[in-house]
């Protein structure tokens, strides 16, 4: 598939699985899945015609697979990044001494009074590695890694859960357990 094409419906189906079923007229379960038919079927009448050969497509080789189906691949969901209700039934994990949130100076004073917050979405993420804290810090600028002292966060009794894509997902971060 045409990696232009594959780009830009990959990006509408993450506002439309996160953030916005309504725009094509879909319902999610509370779960956050939607049936792969009424998708298909859906985007064709909001005239973007995707088969189910091209989701598939898009399921397996997403570079940070943001998407899942279920076993018998009847429906299909985002692994995380909603800001709609959903109930994503994480799994509760331990994580490494150490992980990373990218983001921007002009949040610093806020982050520093306080701490990480959801802000639009249901969890604050955080990554294993610095790389990935670089990407997601450079979509709003020069970007700025902070490092988050997790185990020490996993001990106090915070929760940390990880997505079936691999973003670790938590609630809150207090200012106490950033490294600015
Ligand atoms: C900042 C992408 C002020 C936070 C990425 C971030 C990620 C605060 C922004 C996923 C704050 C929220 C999520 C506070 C946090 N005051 N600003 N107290 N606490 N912020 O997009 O983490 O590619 O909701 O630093 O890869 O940037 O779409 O979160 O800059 O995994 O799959 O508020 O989205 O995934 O922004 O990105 P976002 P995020 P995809």
């Amino acid at each position: 598939m045409d990696n232009k094409i594959t780009k830009g419906i990959s990006k509408l189906l993450s506002y439309i699985l996160r953030h916005s079923p309504e725009t094509i007229g879909l319902k999610l379960d509370e779960n956050g899945w939607a049936d792969v038919n009424e998708l298909i079927t859906k985007f064709d009448l909001y005239d973007k015609r995707i088969d189910f050969e091209q989701l598939e497509f898009i399921v397996e080789n997403n570079d940070k697979k943001r998407f899942a189906f279920n076993d018998d691949k009847t429906r299909i969901r985002a692994s995380q990044g909603h800001s709609i209700a959903v109930e994503l039934n994480l799994n509760q994990a331990e994580p490494l001494a150490y992980l990373y949130h990218g983001t921007v100076e002009k949040f610093l004073s806020d982050i520093k009074s306080q701490g990480l917050q959801k802000m639009t979405r249901q969890h604050v993420h955080l990554s294993a590695d610095r790389e990935t804290a670089n990407k997601v810090g450079g979509r709003r600028g020069k970007p700025v890694i902070l490092t988050i002292n997790s185990r020490e966060m996993h001990r106090a009794g915070y929760k940390f859960y990880l997505s079936a894509n691999n973003v670790w997902l938590t609630d809150v971060v207090p200012v106490e357990y950033i490294t600015f």
